[in-house]
């Protein structure tokens, strides 16, 4: 069946592209002709995702989901959260993970997590699916690969951070597809793929 993924983050799309496989065919907002900007204004994580999924349900009748995702430092009271793209003011990821280095200066504690907050409206009716690794900052980015804040994201029990790891590492225990996993066995259950 299709399913449109309202994202604007190409990374997103590639992750939950490479996971889904053949099972549904998923469609950009390019693919429905929607070149809106999606309304993320709600200050909450869950609420943002709802948004951005219900804009597209509302405006063009697609079945969808949209993905809001974020870092939680605890010594930033949970800081830069649902304020992840926009942390330091611009999307620069680098000007984003400078400003999380900068803030846990001196700070005791460099915990973190990762949370992915989906939500599916399947012809109108919605649900949400979250998903959420736990890990620490570490010092310096290290590594390449992935997007955002991965380089600066350990998780715990590993000893490279996200932005070390190959794309498929990543996506073996990642936020994202932990939560696009309990997305996708509802689907299972809901629709005959
Ligand atoms: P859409 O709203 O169009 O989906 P976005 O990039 O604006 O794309 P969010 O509002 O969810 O997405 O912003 C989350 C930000 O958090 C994102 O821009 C990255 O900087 C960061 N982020 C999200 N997932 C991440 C991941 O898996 N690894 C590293 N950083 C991530």
């Amino acid at each position: 069946m299709d399913l449109c993924f309202a994202t604007n983050n190409k990374n997103k799309l590639a992750e939950v592209s490479a996971q889904l496989g053949g099972a549904f065919v998923l469609k950009t907002l390019e693919d429905i002709g929607c070149t809106d900007e999606l309304p993320e204004t709600s200050g909450t994580i869950p609420g943002n995702s709802r948004q951005k999924a219900d804009y597209v349900w509302k405006h063009f009748g697609v079945s969808c989901f949209a993905d809001d995702s974020g870092l939680e430092v605890d010594a930033l009271n949970g800081e830069p959260g649902v304020d992840s793209a926009f942390y330091s003011g611009s999307r620069d990821a680098g000007q984003n993970i400078q400003k999380v280095l900068t803030n846990l200066q001196g700070k005791p504690s460099r915990k973190a997590r990762f949370v992915t907050v989906f939500t599916l409206v399947l012809h109108g009716v919605e649900h949400q699916f979250e998903g959420s690794i736990n890990g620490k900052i570490v010092d310096e980015p290290r590594g390449t690969g992935g997007f955002g804040y991965d380089p600066v994201f350990q998780p715990d029990g590993y000893d490279q951070t996200f932005g070390e790891m190959a794309p498929e590492e990543k996506r073996a225990i990642s936020h994202r597809s932990r939560a696009l996993a309990k997305m996708v066995a509802y689907l299972q259950e809901q629709v005959n793929v």
